[in-house]
């Protein structure tokens, strides 16, 4: 009989391939599918030549050619190809069987999966992997969270795979029950958005503002990239002003159409932070950002029609200035990609309490740090704060961070001032500094708006001089006024 594969993975597009591909080159015996099946024919002759890829030509094929617990990778698009799949190969599979859904799931359809699987002696596992398709092949970061009884099944082979962290730690970890790890893949997509806007705003500023080219811009980051602001999305935009057009010379970004796509990801971390009520301003201005990018008519109609400042490309600053504005542009990305990653991180924590998942924050800084897109120098300080203070509601908070903060602050201002003064859109930049700036106030004009909550809905107000949990109503005119209702009634505005 022809030996077991060790796993089964079914989706062969640009993730599925180079997973296969690296599980291989790590020894793995590996079946694979996919549903159009003259995929798997071109893999095998072409990229899987020579390797341990077996042919699977269906699921129940595969369900053959498995060793027990069988452990069966999917890496389709996620959503309703995922439960077309589990509907086909759940009632193939028997006691203990593994199932591991790598793809983007949002989170809620992971723990409605595990459930499912659950009821019938089946084990689930959500696995965030991140770093496109260069990691899937090379080491990517990977977040699983599910059955836990699956772990010590799958960790031989995820261990393997993961990229590798400087100090030489392995990128995967297993970060808790349910939805978990999907959860924590949706929030590093989130992170990843709100720092790829920061970068960009970066780039509008020196090009705009100080009048620097793509290539002069490109050393910049090249040189940043060398200290604390170091990350993989610097280097690789660094790259990207640099390459030219063939032919004509020109630079190749100057000819890429000024609308971001988006496929959902940072969308749903914007709306956990909002249905959990964690301010996470920034990575929510992200999204949009890219929505307003998406309007391109309606930008360039109004353009000619809505008045306001235009930034003066025509005269540049000097030398000096142009020096400053480099430093200040610098502070301002420092300062603000701090904020966006507290803001992802106290979504982690806020969820983690919510809904019991045992979450180890550290652990998730720790797999940050290779592998996935939104690597940084930063993610080693933030895994060093978790561990030893688990609980901190915000990164921040510790005395780690109060001196970068402190350090970031006036170039930070002058940036966003002057970006806003120019008519330059900075919303990550500028919602991330509010945020800061809202999350050290002492008071907030919040009373006002208790007041005016109060005022036309008699939703009652807590008062400064009170203990808390009291609440009080007034009878602010004489008009359409009725008893307040109790406190623990609906917020709808009436
Ligand atoms: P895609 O997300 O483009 O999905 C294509 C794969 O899904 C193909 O194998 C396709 O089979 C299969 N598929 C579809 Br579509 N509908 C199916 C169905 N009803 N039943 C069975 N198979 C079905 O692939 P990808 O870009 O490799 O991503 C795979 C997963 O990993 C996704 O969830 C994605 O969000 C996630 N992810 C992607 C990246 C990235 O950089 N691309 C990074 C991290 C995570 P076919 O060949 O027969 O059409």
């Amino acid at each position: 009989m022809d030996e077991k594969a060790d796993i089964g993975l079914i989706g062969l597009a640009v993730m599925g391939e180079n997973l296969a591909l690296n599980m291989a080159d790590k020894g793995w015996r590996v079946a694979v599918h996919n549903r159009s099946l003259d995929k798997v024919d071109a893999f095998l002759r072409d990229r899987a030549h020579n390797k341990p890829i077996i042919k699977a030509r269906s699921l129940s094929e595969m369900v053959l050619q498995l060793a027990k617990p069988r452990k069966i990778l999917l890496m389709v698009k996620a959503g309703a190809a995922v439960d077309d799949l589990l509907d086909r190969l759940i009632p193939l599979l028997g006691p203990e069987d593994i199932v591991i859904d790598g793809g983007n799931s949002h989170f809620s359809d992971s723990a409605r999966r595990s459930l499912r699987l659950a009821e019938k002696g089946l084990l689930f596992v959500g696995a965030g992997i991140s770093g496109g398709e260069e990691g899937a092949l090379l080491g990517p970061s990977i977040m699983p969270g599910g059955h836990e009884e699956a772990w010590p099944e799958i960790e031989p082979v995820f261990s393997s795979i993961a990229a590798r962290a400087a100090d030489g730690s392995v990128c995967c970890a297993w970060l808790g029950s349910s939805g978990a790890g999907h959860f924590i893949k949706m929030v590093h997509n989130g992170i990843e958005y709100a720092d790829m806007q920061l970068i960009a705003e970066a780039f509008d500023i020196l090009r705009r503002l100080g009048g620097l080219d793509p290539e002069a811009i490109s050393r910049i980051f090249s040189h940043w990239n060398q200290g604390d602001l170091s990350s993989y999305l610097l280097q690789i935009t660094a790259d990207i002003l640099a390459k030219k057009e063939e032919g004509d010379g020109g630079m190749l970004v100057d000819s890429i159409l000024d609308v971001a796509g988006e496929k959902g990801t940072g969308r749903w971390t914007a709306i956990a932070a909002l249905d959990l009520g964690v301010p996470a301003g920034t990575i929510a201005e992200a999204v949009f950002a890219r929505a307003i990018s998406a309007r391109k008519a309606q930008r360039v109609k109004s353009h000619t029609l809505l008045p306001g400042p235009q930034p003066d490309t025509t005269n540049p600053p000097d030398k000096a200035q142009q020096d400053a504005l480099v430093q200040d542009a610098f502070d301002a990305l420092h300062g603000a990609k701090l904020v966006a990653l507290a803001q992802g991180f106290a979504l982690l924590q806020d969820a983690n309490r919510q809904y019991g998942w045992d979450i180890d924050q550290a652990k998730v800084a720790s797999i940050w740090r290779g592998g996935c897109i939104i690597r940084t120098a930063f993610l080693d300080r933030i895994a060093s704060v978790f561990a030893e203070r688990p609980e901190l509601d915000n990164v921040l908070i510790d005395p780690a961070f109060h001196a970068p903060m402190a350090a970031s602050q006036t170039g930070w201002r002058r940036t966003v001032a002057k970006a806003m003064q120019s008519g330059l859109p900075v919303p990550g930049l500028a919602s991330a500094l509010s945020w800061y700036d809202a999350y050290r106030s002492r008071c907030l004009p919040a009373n006002l708006i208790q007041a005016q909550r109060d005022y036309f809905g008699a939703h009652r107000y807590e008062r400064n001089d009170r203990p808390r949990g009291e609440f009080f109503h007034t009878r602010w005119t004489e008009i359409g006024h009725r008893d307040p209702p109790n406190p623990s009634d609906s917020e709808e505005d009436r």
